[in-house]
């Protein structure tokens, strides 16, 4: 019998598939334990050998679950809305329903090549209709609810209304600013006021809002479609533009998204990253009044996280858009304001904030007056004050505020020192502990102190009121796209109607073309048939890529269910996500998201849960090891130039020592005087570079434009230069998983990913370890065959071998539960290494060993498991339970003195009693020659130290 594993993993590969081992189903008998991979976007590109790391990883934990006798669903699925999909549309007309299915294909093979435990039975895909209907019906959902600030809960808009008919507005409104009105008002307005109203409510609502518009491409772009104010592509201007958009209202729930991180098994660093997201920010909104230009009292309100630094305030800054910019600005200014305004239309948001060298802004003309002290201040606009945060407005502090600080020196506006000598005149110094100075009644009192002293001063004299702020935005939730979910609803006279149950899904309408809409909208508002309704319009954007894969969790639980999105009792049996596995990109988007639609829905009662994951495990990135060859591109000596029209490559060596010499004669130049050369770095395939050396008719023949390539070479060797980079077709470092599982096994695969480090590390790829972990698996084998004859047998075992087996149990066990893979793959070498050296063939240990291997390496276990005799398979068996008495040392050395000298040591069972130690020390040898015939006076035994002999 061979190892020969090709044929092992896909015989078992088709039984397992054949007799549905990996099918479950809910078992209220059995603890259950639900772990979740981040569905992939099925590229075009397929996998690389960094995708299934974390795959790898939740299988191993999934299986290893199941021995230990849970109830494991482990999903998989498919991102398949998105994109790349419709990008590759427009470039080559294929319909991206088309490759989407021809890329699911591609990935679902390879999966399978590695041998995941996947219940196939409850794939999902965003872009079926039968799962997005669902992702419809709990849009609507979002849509008909608002967020009720009295019980901190979602509710039906159906009680919002009964409130207002009741009670009017005002408890309905929380802090936002929004129309005030009694029962009697809402009951008298025109219906579409009233929708209007409940728009501002609706957790899914619809408003206008800005949009990054092309001009020149003829459509909206993402964000990360523009750099510097033009198009990613075509580099085209690109301004903001007012659309109608959708949105999710996910800032009525920072405040539970923020409690919600302390149930939670994330990282620290991953808790971090959603805490600044969310970025809440806890200050005052204090009321300064300016003059508008027609004589008018008006009230600017700024919002401020240090409010005991208003005698500090120095001058004001609205953001350009700010709404009194136009009624204040004076006469005299109004040019340079007016071409200010036009510049910061051409600046993204992001370039506005990150950019601090150079300070921005124009004086209006205006001034305020501080409510404090009564002083009269500039007014500016700036770009570093944004509109859609706060109030849109600020009081600048320039000793306080280093923004300020340098926005005052550039406008030449003298700075009020507050805070003595912690200002150095140099720099802003945002420290609170200074005691305040020129601060009219908070003179003397330390910062910290002062915030809540200014805050109460400012409550009282009804000039302003406490207020937490948060830096997230509302989600925008349209794309101008066409390959996503189509929106339910359709519009009436400015009336958004959803559409209902019976309706869904809407399914995405055929297009010809993906170009976008006359007025920049998604491509379907070119399908005028499918538009025009009845009594209305359709909407025509799509939904943002998040909408799918905010609840497909859920989905997995119920995945065929045509008549609810998730029957309860499965969302009630399956619960949380226990262990979630994927990459830190998602830290903000998706994982937000799905924790905002989770307690929606467990709000609304239709799931008994309020946060999706239990425990997040992010997976490191494997990174490239990419590979360069050096083009010679010049090679001159003096004037005169070499190598003319040659497709030259040099070996490293020779380019880091500039060993021109060397190339000088391979171009046939006799004497070399003044050389200067000049190489350039190319990607070459890391498949046809061996560790650093290029394979090159490998390289010949890899493009027909190097078929032509010559070579200086060192010792006949051509060496590569090593980089580490992002694993990426364009960096021709990736290494595709089909190659290897072809050349080594999935089981060797496996093992090895896991073997390279810790699960969250990130870390080089590097195929040469890969042998290592190869050859303990075959020495595994030899545990049971060698040379094609059967050893093993059923023989009972020693001491020293359940010491060995139980040791393994112990750690692998522990190392399993904990996501500490690569430690449990050198337990197993270590164990497999002692077991052979102490030529141990027993079943009896062997197969405990099997079972803790089988979720590592589910194929070469499931066989020799059988092969031996066992005959139900190996995932049912129970997990080996480690026994502490196995490691307990049986017998001990123990020196023995005569009358206190050493001379000799004898072995005594670990049990062993006074009577048992003086029989073996009386028998012994060495001491009857010290004894002389005689008995001894005494024998002392000190348990664990050791024993005398008094003679
Ligand atoms: C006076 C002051 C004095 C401030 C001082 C800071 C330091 P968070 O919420 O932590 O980011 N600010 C307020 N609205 C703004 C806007 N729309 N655009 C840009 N800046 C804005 O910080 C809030 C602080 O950022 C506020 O407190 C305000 O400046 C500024 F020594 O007011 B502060």
């Amino acid at each position: 019998m061979e190892y020969s594993f090709r044929d092992i993993e896909a015989r078992w590969r088709e039984a397992w598939k054949q007799n549905g081992a990996y099918r479950v189903i809910e078992d209220p008998s059995k603890p259950k334990c639900y772990v979740l991979d981040m569905f992939p976007y099925p590229s075009g590109a397929g996998l690389h050998v960094g995708h299934p790391l974390g795959y790898i990883a939740s299988d191993i934990y999934s299986r290893y679950k199941r021995l230990k006798g849970f109830n494991v669903l482990h999903p998989m699925g498919f991102d398949s809305f998105g994109l790349p999909a419709e990008q590759y549309a427009i470039e080559t007309g294929q319909h991206p329903a088309r490759t989407t299915e021809k890329n699911i294909a591609t990935f679902k093979s390879q999966l399978d090549k590695i041998g995941f435990c996947y219940d196939w039975n409850r794939e999902v895909r965003t872009s079926d209709p039968s799962y997005y209907k669902w992702t419809q019906w709990l849009f609507l959902k979002l849509f008909e609810s608002w967020y009720n600030p009295v019980s901190r809960k979602a509710e039906p808009i159906s009680a919002l209304i009964a409130h207002f008919e009741s009670e009017g507005s005002r408890r309905a409104m929380g802090d936002r600013a929004l129309p005030i009105f009694g029962p009697e008002e809402w009951n008298g307005f025109p219906p579409s006021r009233q929708q209007e109203i409940l728009m501002e409510y609706r957790l899914a609502f619809s408003a206008y809002g800005e949009v990054n518009w092309c001009e020149g491409l003829g459509t909206v772009l993402a964000n990360d479609e523009v750099v510097n104010g033009v198009s990613e592509r075509g580099g085209f201007p690109v301004e903001k533009k007012k659309m109608r958009q959708w949105y999710l209202r996910i800032t009525a729930f920072a405040e539970r998204l923020l409690e919600g991180l302390e149930k939670v098994e994330f990282s620290e660093a991953m808790k971090e990253m959603q805490r600044n997201w969310i970025g809440r920010s806890e200050g005052a909104e204090v009321d300064f009044s300016v003059m508008t230009q027609d004589g008018q009292k008006k009230k600017l309100t700024v919002y401020t996280t240090r409010p005991d630094t208003i005698f500090g305030v120095d001058f004001m800054v609205l953001a350009p858009e700010h709404e009194l910019v136009a009624s204040i600005t004076d006469g005299a200014c109004q040019k340079a304001v007016d071409e200010y305004l036009k510049y910061v239309k051409s600046r993204t948001e992001r370039e506005r904030m990150s950019e601090v060298k150079q300070v921005t802004g124009c004086f209006t003309g205006a001034y305020a007056e501080n409510p404090f002290s009564g002083k009269k201040i500039p007014v500016y606009i700036a770009e570093y004050v944004l509109a859609g945060y706060g109030t849109g407005a600020i009081m600048a502090v320039p000793c306080g505020d280093q923004r300020d600080f340098q926005f005052a020196k550039a406008f030449d506006i003298p700075i009020t020192n507050i805070i003595g000598d912690f200002f150095n005149g140099q720099e802003a110094n945002p420290t609170k502990e200074a005691l305040l100075q020129q601060s009219g009644f908070l003179d003397g009192m330390p910062m910290s102190k002062a915030i809540g002293a200014a805050i109460s001063h400012i409550e009282k004299s009804g000039i302003g009121k406490r207020k937490v702020n948060y830096k997230m935005r509302d989600a925008g939730f349209s794309r101008q796209r066409y390959w996503g979910e189509p929106f339910p609803v359709i519009w009436e006279e400015g009336v958004a109607v959803p559409l209902s149950t019976e309706q869904l899904p809407l399914s995405l309408p055929h297009v010809d073309t993906y170009g976008p809409g006359p007025e920049g909208e998604g491509p379907l508002a070119n399908l005028k048939d499918w538009v025009t309704v009845n009594n209305g319009r359709r909407e025509t954007s799509t939904m943002p890529g998040y909408a799918g894969s905010s609840w497909y969790f859920l989905r997995y639980m119920d995945p065929h269910n045509e008549s609810v999105f998730c029957r309860r009792e499965a969302s009630d049996y399956w619960g949380q996500v226990d262990v979630y596995v994927g990459g830190t990109e998602h830290a903000v988007g998706h994982l937000l998201y799905s924790r905002m639609w989770t307690k929606v829905f467990y709000d609304l009662g239709l799931i008994g849960f309020d946060e999706p994951f239990r425990k997040l495990i992010n997976q490191g990135m494997i990174q490239g090891s990419s590979r360069f060859v050096n083009r010679l591109e010049k090679f001159m000596d003096g004037d005169v130039s070499y190598g003319e029209g040659k497709l030259l490559f040099i070996s490293q060596g020779i380019v880091d020592r500039k060993d021109w010499n060397a190339v000088a004669a391979y171009l046939g130049v006799k004497e070399l005087k003044k050389p200067s050369v000049q190489v350039s770095s190319i990607h070459v395939d890391v498949n046809m570079v061996d560790g650093i050396e290029l394979d090159m008719d490998a390289f010949r023949s890899w493009r027909p434009d190097l078929a032509k390539a010559e070579f200086v070479t060192e010792d006949g060797k051509y060496l590569c230069s090593v980089e580490t980079e992002k694993m990426s077709k364009s960096k021709f470092n990736t290494v595709n998983p089909d190659v290897l599982v072809e050349k080594y096994g999935a089981d060797t695969f496996r093992m090895y990913e896991m073997f390279l480090g810790p699960v969250e590390q990130s870390k080089p790829w590097d195929s040469k370890g890969i042998e290592g972990v190869h050859r303990f698996l075959k020495k595994l084998w030899r545990l049971y065959f060698q040379d094609g004859k059967e050893i093993w047998n059923n023989e009972a075992p020693t001491d020293a071998e359940l010491k060995v087996l139980h040791r393994t149990i112990r750690k692998v066990d522990a190392d399993t539960e904990h996501f500490s893979f690569n430690t449990a793959v050198s337990a197993f070498m270590v164990c497999v290494n002692e077991l052979a050296d102490l030529k141990c063939n027993k079943k009896s240990v062997l197969d405990p060993l099997l079972i803790i291997l089988a979720p590592y390496a589910p194929h070469i276990a499931e066989e020799l498991w059988r092969l031996t005799g066992n005959t139900t398979g190996i995932l049912a068996a129970p997990y080996p339970v480690f026994e502490e008495k196995y490691l307990i040392e049986s017998t001990r050395e123990y020196p023995v003195s005569v009358n206190g000298k050493l001379r000799t040591s004898i072995t005594v069972a670990s049990d062993a009693g006074q009577q048992d130690v003086e029989k073996l020390v009386i028998d012994n040898p060495v001491i009857q020659k010290w004894l002389e015939g005689k008995p001894p006076k005494k024998i002392i035994f000190v348990k664990d130290k050791m024993v005398n002999v008094v003679v």
